[in-house]
């Protein structure tokens, strides 16, 4: 594997669509005690039906650590590897490599992470291992590795819709905690060099209460080129609405790199989700504080769905929009089976939630190669 040193757009890389074709996708097996409940049993469980959804048209790779490769690879299917890798938590959106491509052949972005604003306001410390993970995947899948570990960008803070176009929100690109030194336009320079594109799409704010500060995965993503969800509530009295809103008169004020004018599909939230007192149980403490508080409000959306080979995987949170939400999706990907993350009618997004994303954030594809 070599680090390369400069911007993949130098040599024609940029990053493809998630609906593009896929080699696999990453996972990491949850283990942290204070963002998973029950020593990560219950997330667990539902990473395993998460796996075996994907696996049905993609390959999986999961990283596991010492102490769980026994117990991992005990409860996953045999045709998903599971190799052994260090880790702080579990979501390989943000700390596996962002794949890029140049048509022949893909190599992977090592992005600088620190939990979401480091010591200014990130949610862990230390995240050392989670920032070592991207060059150590690109290894593992022999790929050449882009070393960007002085800029600070989380996978789910931005989509590409693989034609020259990047969504980003700047409540997380501009937070102070990622890049202070950096101007807007600092920072959208860099989104072009890396991943190969000609135009950024800055929506103002993610959705509500969401503690990676607003990504973007969890409020707005591409379906096809010129089209997407945007996470929407025609509550007025709710505090999202303002911030749908806002996002809706710029998406449909924007052209993308094409020139297309965006087609914004609304995808309704489910009722807002509060955590329960229960649900705050087997929770260890960090800094000895508690993690999560019963009544809390967790950034709950349909938006932070996987787009597998054949499938497209979606958040269900037992809400009368879960179904809404299924049909939908499977308008905007007639050619994808769209399957509610569910196992025996146990509703496991939740427990995904508690540790503060979804699905999306949880997954990272690795286009073919
Ligand atoms: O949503 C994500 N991309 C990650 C959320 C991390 C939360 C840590 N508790």
């Amino acid at each position: 594997m070599k680090i390369l040193n400069h911007f993949p757009s130098d040599d024609g890389f940029y990053m493809p669509a998630e609906f593009s074709a896929h080699f696999g996708c990453i996972l990491i097996w949850p283990h942290r005690r204070d963002s998973w409940q029950f020593g990560a049993y219950a997330a667990q469980r539902a990473f395993v039906q998460l796996i075996r959804l994907i696996s049905e048209s993609e390959k999986v790779i999961v990283c596991a650590r010492f102490d769980d490769y026994d117990n991992a690879r005990s409860a996953l299917p045999s045709q998903v590897r599971v190799v052994e890798m260090s880790s702080d938590d579990s979501w390989a959106r943000d700390v596996a490599p962002t794949f890029v491509t140049n048509g022949q052949c893909i190599r992977g972005i090592d992005w600088g992470f620190n939990a979401w604003g480091g010591l200014y306001d990130g949610l862990y410390f230390p995240w050392d291992k989670d920032n070592k993970m991207a060059r150590k995947l690109c290894d593992l899948l022999d790929k050449d590795c882009y070393n960007m570990r002085h800029f600070i960008l989380e996978g789910g803070s931005v989509h590409s819709d693989g034609e020259g176009t990047i969504l980003t929100t700047e409540e997380c690109l501009l937070s102070p905690g990622r890049n202070p030194d950096m101007s807007k336009d600092d920072i959208e320079d860099m989104l072009c060099r890396t991943l190969g594109a000609k135009k950024v799409i800055w929506l103002k704010r993610g959705i509500y209460l969401d503690e990676t500060n607003g990504h973007v995965d969890n409020i707005c993503a591409f379906t096809s080129p010129g089209e997407v969800v945007l996470a929407w509530t025609d509550d007025k009295n709710d505090p999202q609405y303002e911030i749908s809103k806002e996002c809706l008169d710029i998406l449909e004020s924007s052209e993308d790199a094409m020139g297309r004018k965006i087609k914004v599909h609304k995808l309704l939230l489910p009722k807002p989700v509060y955590l329960t007192e229960s649900d705050c149980q087997g929770l260890d403490r960090f800094n000895d504080e508690p993690t999560r508080h019963p009544g809390d409000r967790l950034a709950a959306s349909y938006v932070n769905f996987y787009i597998a080979n054949k499938t497209v995987i979606v958040p269900q949170f037992g809400d009368e929009n879960d179904k809404k939400a299924l049909e939908l999706l499977s308008t905007l990907f007639p050619t994808r089976k769209v399957a509610g993350l569910i196992s025996n009618d146990a509703l496991l997004s939740k427990d995904l939630l508690i540790g503060g994303g979804n699905i999306h954030c949880l997954t990272q594809q690795i286009p073919i190669f």
